[in-house]
């Protein structure tokens, strides 16, 4: 048995299924760990999101940004943009049932045996192992309950951009999403900015997992989201895979027990 985590597929089926035949992945045996974004900017979000469900226990995904804003417009709340390409599932049959399983997925994985920890984007730099569960299931309990409408409504925004144990409501909902599923750079208090997406550190800032004295710096990592890093953090025990499989790089898996990379060329231009 290997759990294999696999970074941002967003749509590239053809890719996923080619990654999935490389690691010979069986999924009697072994577990597939998913970052999220699993849909949106590349050609085939439908049958991603089809493949993924029908593969059942077998696979742990996680929401991203992506996922997210997919819910927004299915729910009314958010207005499809035109470089969204998730218009497939939208208009499927199977539509009602593929977005009542995205939303009861979790927002954080951690396994306590293989000491691996598991977020779309990144975490706040306070939060501990129990903060950022415990933040986690906040938001999931809302996505899947009848406040999931409230709360998407709430969900877009950059302010609040600093955690605080004080917040309440709309802004601390707000800010523990921005946290798991879009941060990239933090200061050295855990302020978020949303202005850079590549890989030149902005003046004062720090990639989140390099600001100083973080508070799960003992725990392993694995996450998605920023493409721009082509799956290098240079820090140890954090483990970037987002490697742009939607922006014609390719798509990774990293097999969680011996840290061996796999990966499979893009067919996206
Ligand atoms: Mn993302």
């Amino acid at each position: 048995m290997a759990h294999y985590a696999i970074g941002d597929i967003q749509g590239c089926y053809i890719e996923f299924s080619e990654l999935l035949e490389k690691i010979a992945f069986d999924p009697t045996k072994d577990q597939l760990w998913l970052v999220g974004d699993l849909v949106n900017r590349g050609p085939q979000s439908l049958q991603t999101l089809r493949l993924i469900r029908e593969l059942g226990d077998s696979v742990i995904s996680i929401l991203g940004n992506h996922d997210l804003h997919l819910l927004a417009v299915y729910y009314g709340i958010s207005e499809i943009s035109p470089e969204d390409t998730f218009h497939d599932i939208l208009g499927a049959p199977d539509c009602g049932e593929l977005i009542d399983w995205l939303r009861h997925r979790p927002l954080l994985h951690y396994d306590t045996e293989l000491n691996f920890l598991m977020v779309h984007a990144g975490l706040a730099p306070q939060w501990t192992l129990i903060q950022a569960q415990d933040c986690a299931r906040e938001v999931e309990t809302l996505i899947q309950s009848r406040e999931i409408v409230d709360f998407l409504k709430n969900m877009y925004g950059n302010q609040p951009d600093i955690w605080s144990d004080a917040l309440i409501g709309w802004d601390r909902l707000r800010v523990i999403t921005n946290y798991l599923t879009r941060v990239r750079y933090c200061d050295a208090k855990g302020r978020m900015d949303f202005e850079h997406k590549g890989d030149i550190t902005p003046e004062g800032f720090y990639p989140w997992y390099k600001v100083p004295n973080r508070h799960t710096q003992g725990l392993r990592i694995v996450y998605g989201h920023w493409a721009a890093l082509k799956g290098c953090s240079d820090s140890a025990n954090i483990f970037a895979i987002d490697t742009g499989c939607a922006w014609g790089d390719s798509l990774t898996a990293l097999r969680l027990e011996d840290l061996q990379r796999f990966s499979v060329a893009s067919k996206q231009s």
